[in-house]
C-alpha cells in the first residue's frame, strides 16, 4: 500500500511512522509512506504558503498556488495515489467502516492543513474528498493523518502480524471489547474472574460475549441501538450470566418470560 502525505511538517509524519508498527511495515516493504513538504510548492525565496483571509478576520489561510503546485509536482514526477483526502473538521466522519474501505485500496493520499484553514478552491478542485477524525478542533491535519494511517494500515493483511485480533477486536461487529486479564491471578488483592481460569472454553466464550454486550450497553448504548438493540438470544445470554439489572436499566422487560424492550 502506498500513502502520500502533504504537510508543512513532514518530520512529524516521518518520526511517528518510524517509531510505531508503521516502521516495521515500511521496512518489510508492505507500506510505501511518502511525506511531502508543502513548502516545496512555494515559488518565492521565502517559501510562502499562507496569506491573510479575504474579508478580514484573524489568522492566516493556506494559499491555493503552493498546494496545487506541491500536489502536481509529485503527480508528474512519481505519480500520486488517489483518492486524495483533505483532513478538516468538516470532513466525512472517519470511522472503522471508512478505515476498512481505505484498507481495500492500493493507496491513497492525505493533505494536511494548518493555521485557520485552507483556501476553499483546494477543497473544491484539488482533492477528491474530505475526512474528519472527530468532533474536536486540532491545530492542524498531521495528527489526524497519523490516526487515519494507523487505523488503515493495521487492517492491511500481514501488517499487523496477528490476523485474528483484527476480526475479534472492538467495532469488528460494532461492539466494544470484553475485559482482558493476564498474570498474576491476584494483583494487590484484585483477582481475575474465576471463569477465565476454569479451562472451560465454551463457558469463557459465553462470559466474554456477555461482557461485550454489558460494556457496550453501559458505555455506548448508541452502538447497540445502531445494530437494532439486543436480539432475543443476547437477552437470554445476559439473563443466564446474571445481568438482569443491566437489562432492566436499558429498558428490557425481563419480568415476563419473553423479555422485550420498552
Ligand atoms: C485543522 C482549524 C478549522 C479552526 C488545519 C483542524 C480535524 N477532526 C479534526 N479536528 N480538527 C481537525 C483539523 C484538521 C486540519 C486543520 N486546522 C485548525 N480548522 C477551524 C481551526 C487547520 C481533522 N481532520
Amino acid at each position: 500500500m502506498r500513502i502520500d502525505v502533504f504537510t508543512l511538517f513532514p518530520e512529524l509524519i516521518e518520526g511517528f511512522s518510524r517509531a510505531s508498527l508503521l516502521g516495521r511495515a515500511r521496512e518489510a516493504a508492505l507500506l510505501d509512506l511518502r511525506a511531502h513538504d508543502l513548502r516545496d510548492g512555494a515559488s518565492d525565496a521565502r517559501r510562502t504558503v499562507d496569506d491573510a483571509p479575504f474579508g478580514g478576520g484573524a489568522g492566516m489561510v493556506l494559499m491555493p498556488e503552493p498546494l496545487f503546485a506541491a500536489v502536481e509536482q509529485v503527480t508528474s514526477t512519481e505519480g500520486l495515489p488517489r483518492p486524495l483526502f483533505f483532513l478538516t473538521p468538516g470532513g466525512r466522519p472517519f470511522d472503522q467502516g471508512v478505515a476498512r474501505e481505505l484498507a481495500g485500496l492500493e493507496g491513497f493520499s492525505l493533505l494536511c492543513g494548518r493555521y485557520e484553514g485552507v483556501d476553499q478552491r483546494v477543497g473544491d478542485h484539488l482533492v477528491d474528498g474530505e475526512l474528519s477524525i472527530g468532533d474536536f478542533v486540532l491545530a492542524g491535519g498531521e495528527a489526524a493523518a497519523l490516526v487515519v494511517i494507523e487505523a488503515v494500515t493495521r487492517l492491511v493483511p500481514s501488517v499487523l502480524g496477528n490476523e485474528a485480533s483484527v476480526t475479534e477486536e472492538s467495532f469488528a461487529d460494532g461492539l466494544l471489547e470484553y475485559p482482558q486479564y493476564t498474570r498474576p491471578a491476584e494483583f494487590r488483592g484484585w483477582g481475575v474472574p474465576e471463569v477465565l481460569r476454569s479451562g472451560d472454553h465454551a463457558k469463557v466464550a459465553r462470559w466474554r460475549a456477555a461482557q461485550t454486550l454489558v460494556r457496550t450497553l453501559e458505555r455506548r448504548p448508541d452502538l447497540v441501538a445502531a445494530r437494532g438493540g439486543l436480539g432475543p438470544e443476547e437477552v437470554l445470554l445476559l439473563l443466564e450470566q446474571g445481568e438482569v439489572e443491566v437489562l432492566a436499566r436499558h429498558g428490557y422487560d425481563v419480568e415476563s418470560g419473553k423479555s422485550r424492550q420498552s
